[in-house]
């Protein structure tokens, strides 16, 4: 991985706040690759791996997995890919992810940039109780454990970032146009 240098976006968002749209939005537009770190670990449930049964049971907690078995998925996706360029979504989501992915590697991957998708709560909440995708930590009981978790541990990490003058803040409680005119001219080279 420190050979490969890969260019990095953190993605990051309450549960809801739209990280994977706008991430599908980016992809089309600048050439990045996505990688949900969250699609990661129930693509990794469904393949029955000997990880499957511990992974769903964190989920359905909203609980964070250990970070080595995410970030052994992020690396292999990475290496696996052809392109240098990639959104990490939903990662890292406590003090103790940051700190371990950036060990992985010799040469530190700094994160190019955050970005941070800031949405209510009440938006978030309407947004996951209406997404209807079998998802199963989609149901009132573990949403608002997923709340209390991004507020302990997550925001955490973009306040950390954020002191790095690292945060690109963008407001994600518009319609999803709107916000991915905002997303755009983030990405968007100026000539200045
Ligand atoms: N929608 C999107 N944008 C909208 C807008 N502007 N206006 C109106 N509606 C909008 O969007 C959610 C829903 O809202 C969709 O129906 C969409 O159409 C609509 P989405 O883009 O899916 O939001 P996103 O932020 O991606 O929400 P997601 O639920 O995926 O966020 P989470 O962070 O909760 O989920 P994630 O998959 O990242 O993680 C799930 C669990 O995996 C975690 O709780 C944790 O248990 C585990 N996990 C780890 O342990 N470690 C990791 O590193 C990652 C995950
Ligand atoms: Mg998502």
């Amino acid at each position: 991985l420190a050979e490969k240098k890969p260019t990095v976006v953190f993605v990051l968002g309450g549960p809801g706040s739209g990280k994977g749209t706008q991430c599908a939005n980016i992809v089309e537009h600048f050439g990045y690759t996505h990688l949900s770190a969250g699609d990661l670990l129930r693509a990794e449930i469904k393949s029955g791996s000997e990880n499957g049964t511990m992974i769903q049971t964190m989920i359905k907690e909203g609980k964070i997995v250990p970070s080595e078995v995410t970030i052994k998925l992020l690396e292999k996706a990475i290496l696996g890919i052809d392109n240098d360029k990639f959104l990490i979504d939903g990662f890292p989501r406590n003090e103790e992810n940051r700190a371990a992915f950036e060990a992985v590697v010799r040469t530190k991957i700094e994160p190019e940039f955050v970005l941070f998708f800031d949405c209510p709560e009440e938006e978030m909440e309407r947004r996951l109780l209406s997404r209807n995708q079998g998802r199963e930590d989609d149901n009132i009981e573990t949403i608002r454990k997923r709340f209390k978790v991004f507020l302990d541990s997550s925001l955490p990490v973009v306040e950390y970032y954020a002191a790095k003058g690292k945060v690109k803040k963008i407001d994600a409680a518009k319609p999803v146009q709107e916000v991915f005119d905002a997303v755009k001219t983030i990405f968007t080279p100026k000539d200045d």
